[in-house]
């Protein structure tokens, strides 16, 4: 087995606490909803639509799991809430797998290049220190680019954090074209034995042009100076902005090739079904969830968890 394994390390609680939010708005109101079904499948239906949609499972993807719900059990009124919550549970399971997974890709002949992008306040910075924590708590090199040159006080943000990991951060001038940064950390990384870097951009709007052709740009330069590189690009998105974290997530899949999405503040929030939505709409794979402030606060994605997480009830329902 090379450096990185692909072994998930899940805590259960934390998934938990993180998801609460989510439970009360999904789990227990299916929970309700599949034990007071209405014999009017109509009314059921639509009971069950309102409540996919309020965790922000998204129109498309709700409509795809209640027409395999009912297409599958056309005598639902006869079921038990329990095998309707465990029915539910597997065609979520089932529509996030329909586009592939994949392994989150490292470099094993040098630094894995990480490219952290979304929109202003998602939480990129914040979570270029988590995932700095993690790497070193498994015993990885890391270092940090600071490349969102655009707002005043971004580069010290990340210098602050590197300083409290102690771990080296590259970092541009105000208004530095942030390509250039990117080369000076991919050269940093090269001779310095770096095993991740972790490469913080400015916050950009997926509808303004010359910021995602610079995220191109930055794609471009990055890949002449590492193989491979940026190994991993993956968009940072806000939890809390449900649906409009949907189109972020397929514009910047437009631009670049993303092949990651880290969901933040899922504490804060009852929209944790977009999950499933991202994954079935764009095919890119959710890499990690947040939930909360603190370092440690970064889970790996584990669907099964996830899922046990939003609809746990299924245990104790009737
Ligand atoms: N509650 C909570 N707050 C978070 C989480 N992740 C980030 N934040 C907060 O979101 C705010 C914006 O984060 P920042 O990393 O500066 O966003 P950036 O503009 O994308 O770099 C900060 O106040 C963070 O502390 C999270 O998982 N939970
Ligand atoms: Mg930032």
């Amino acid at each position: 087995m090379g450096l990185f394994s692909s072994d998930k390390k899940v805590d259960k609680g934390k998934y938990l606490n993180g998801f609460a939010k989510t439970n009360d708005a999904l789990g227990k109101k299916l929970k309700f909803v599949t034990e007071n079904k209405s014999q009017n499948k109509e009314d059921f239906m639509e009971q069950l639509m309102v409540t996919l949609l309020e965790a922000d499972i998204g129109y498309k993807t709700s409509q795809v799991i209640c027409d395999r719900f009912f297409n599958t059990c056309q005598n639902y009124y006869y079921l038990l809430s329990k095998d309707i919550m465990n029915f539910l549970g597997k065609t979520f399971k089932e529509v996030y797998n329909e586009k592939p997974d994949y392994d989150i890709k490292y470099n094993e002949n040098g630094p894995t290049v990480i490219l952290m992008v979304g929109v202003n306040g998602s939480g990129k910075t914040t979570t270029c220190s988590k995932l700095a924590k993690k790497y070193l708590d498994e015993g990885k090199s890391v270092a940090f680019v600071a490349a969102d040159t655009f707002r005043a006080g971004a580069v010290e943000q990340l210098q602050k954090w590197a300083d409290e990991l102690n771990i080296p951060c590259i970092a541009g001038k105000t208004n530095q074209d942030p390509s250039s940064v990117l080369v000076d950390g991919c050269k940093y990384a090269s001779d310095n034995n770096i095993d991740i870097l972790i490469c913080d951009t400015a916050g950009r709007l997926q509808n303004k042009i010359n910021l995602m052709a610079e995220l191109e740009k930055m794609s471009r330069v990055v890949s002449k100076q590492i193989e491979g590189a940026p190994h991993n690009t993956w968009l940072v998105l806000d939890a809390n902005t449900g649906q409009n974290g949907l189109s972020q997530a397929m514009l910047f899949n437009e631009i670049t090739n993303l092949n990651g999405v880290i969901l933040t503040k899922m504490d804060g929030t009852s929209k944790g079904g977009i999950i499933i939505a991202i994954k079935n709409m764009t095919g890119v794979p959710v890499r990690y969830i947040t939930v909360g402030e603190g370092l440690d606060d970064i889970q790996d994605f584990d669907l099964d968890t996830y899922i046990d997480s939003v609809i746990g009830e299924l245990r104790h329902a009737k």
